[in-house]
C-alpha cells in the first residue's frame, strides 16, 4: 500500500522546511484528531497536512491507528502527520452510507484475539469461521477468547469445551476467561497477558460480548465504557465509536474496534477460499481434481473427510456459505 501526499503545504517564510521532522506511532484516532507516540516517547495530537490519497482504496480517514508516520511538529505544541509509511496489513470496514468509502480500523497489527461467547449473546460458529478465513487471508493469527465462563450452565460449559476442541484440533489457541470476576481465579483474563507481551493486538468479536470489560480488567486506569445487553434477545449495542490502542503494562498494544465484522474487504478466488480453512485444505490435496470446489465433483476427499467427521460439518458449511457468496458477488457488502 502506497499512500501520497498530495501537498506539503508550506507556511508563510516556509516553516516546515526548517522545522523537526519526528517519527511515530498513530495511537488514537477520533475523527479529527489523532494522537501520535512520537519517537521522544512523548503523545502528541496531530492533524493531517496536505491531502492524503490510498492507491485503491477511498478511506474516511487516510490515517489509522497502528500507522507509521513522519510528524512535524508546530509552534502550539502539536504536530502535523506528513507522511505515512507502506503498511504490512490493515483492516477496513465499509462506510454504511457512503457507498464506495470505508473506514480503516488498525494498521500493522501483529495477531487478533477473536472475543466468543457461546451464550449471552451467541456467537455462530459461522461468524468464527468467517473471522479465521479472513485473518488466514492477511496471515494473521488468531486466538479464540472464550468469555463470561462464569455466565455458562454446564451443559453450555460441555459445549464450549467441543467447541475449543474443535478449534485447537485445526490449530487455532483457544483460552476461557470471564472478564467481570475478581482477577483471583483460574479463568482471569491476566491469562492473556504472557500472549500479548509486546504485540499489536486486535481485539475482535460480536459487540456485547465483553471486549471492554476485557481491556477494562487488563487496563483499571482505562475505564472504556461497556454497555449491559441492550435487549431481551442478547444482542448487544455498540458502545465504541471511535479507534484506540491502548499501551499494556506488559508491552504491546490492544486495539478494541468498534462492533468490526471481519477482515476485509478481500477479494479472493474459489480456489483460494479452500487454503483458508486450514484442514480442509489439508484434505483438498487428495481431491481427484486440482480445481475442486468440494461441492459436487467426483473423487473429493474433503467430502469424503466431513463424511468420516474428519472435517467437522461447521466448518465444511461455513466454507460453502463463503463460496455461495462469492458467486453471488455479494463478498463486498459481507464485511
Ligand atoms: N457475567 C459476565 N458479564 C460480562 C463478562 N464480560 C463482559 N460482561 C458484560 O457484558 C456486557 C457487554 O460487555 P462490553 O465489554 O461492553 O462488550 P463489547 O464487546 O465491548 O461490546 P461493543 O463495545 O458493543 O462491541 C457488559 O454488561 C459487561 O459487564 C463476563 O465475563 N461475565
Ligand atoms: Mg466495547
Ligand atoms: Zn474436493
Amino acid at each position: 500500500m502506497v499512500i501520497t501526499p498530495l501537498s506539503i503545504r508550506r507556511g508563510v517564510g516556509g516553516e516546515a522546511f526548517f522545522s523537526l521532522f519526528m517519527r511515530g506511532l498513530v495511537i488514537k484516532n477520533t475523527g479529527s484528531w489523532y494522537t501520535v507516540k512520537a519517537e521522544n516517547g512523548k503523545n502528541i495530537d496531530c492533524k493531517i497536512k496536505g491531502n492524503f490519497r490510498l492507491k485503491g482504496i477511498r478511506s474516511t480517514n487516510p490515517v489509522a491507528v497502528g500507522d507509521h508516520v513522519v510528524i512535524t511538529p508546530n509552534k502550539e505544541g502539536t504536530a502535523f502527520i506528513t507522511e505515512i509509511e507502506d503498511r504490512r496489513n490493515y483492516i477496513i470496514r465499509k462506510s454504511p452510507n457512503l457507498s464506495k468509502q470505508s473506514h480503516i480500523i488498525a494498521a500493522n497489527i501483529d495477531q487478533a484475539f477473536l472475543v466468543v461467547t457461546i451464550n449471552y449473546p451467541e456467537t455462530s460458529t459461522t461468524f468464527i469461521d468467517r473471522f479465521l478465513a479472513g485473518a488466514e487471508a492477511y496471515r494473521v493469527p488468531v486466538t479464540l477468547v472464550f468469555n463470561k465462563h462464569d455466565l455458562l450452565s454446564e451443559e453450555e460449559l460441555r459445549y464450549q469445551h467441543a467447541v475449543m476442541k474443535l478449534y485447537e484440533t485445526i490449530g487455532y489457541e483457544c483460552i476461557e476467561v470471564q472478564a467481570t470476576n475478581d482477577t483471583s481465579n483460574e479463568f482471569s483474563v491476566e491469562k492473556l497477558n504472557p500472549l500479548l507481551a509486546n504485540k499489536i493486538t486486535l481485539l475482535s468479536g460480536n459487540s456485547g460480548v465483553g471486549k471492554s470489560t476485557i481491556i477494562n480488567a487488563l487496563l483499571p486506569h482505562v475505564n472504556l465504557r461497556t454497555a449491559d445487553i441492550s435487549d431481551a434477545h442478547n444482542t448487544g449495542m455498540h458502545t465504541t465509536t471511535f479507534s484506540e490502542m491502548l499501551e499494556l503494562p506488559v508491552g504491546g498494544y490492544l486495539i478494541d474496534t468498534p462492533g468490526i465484522k471481519g477482515f476485509g474487504t478481500f477479494d479472493i478466488e474459489r480456489e483460494e477460499l479452500t487454503s483458508y480453512f486450514r484442514e480442509i485444505f489439508k484434505f483438498s490435496e487428495h481431491c481427484k481434481f486440482s480445481n475442486c470446489t468440494h461441492t459436487h465433483e467426483p473423487g473429493c476427499a474433503v467430502r469424503k473427510a466431513v463424511e468420516d467427521h474428519y472435517i467437522s460439518e461447521s466448518r465444511y458449511n461455513s466454507y460453502l456459505s463463503m463460496l455461495e457468496d462469492k458467486e453471488e458477488n455479494k463478498y463486498r457488502e459481507a464485511f
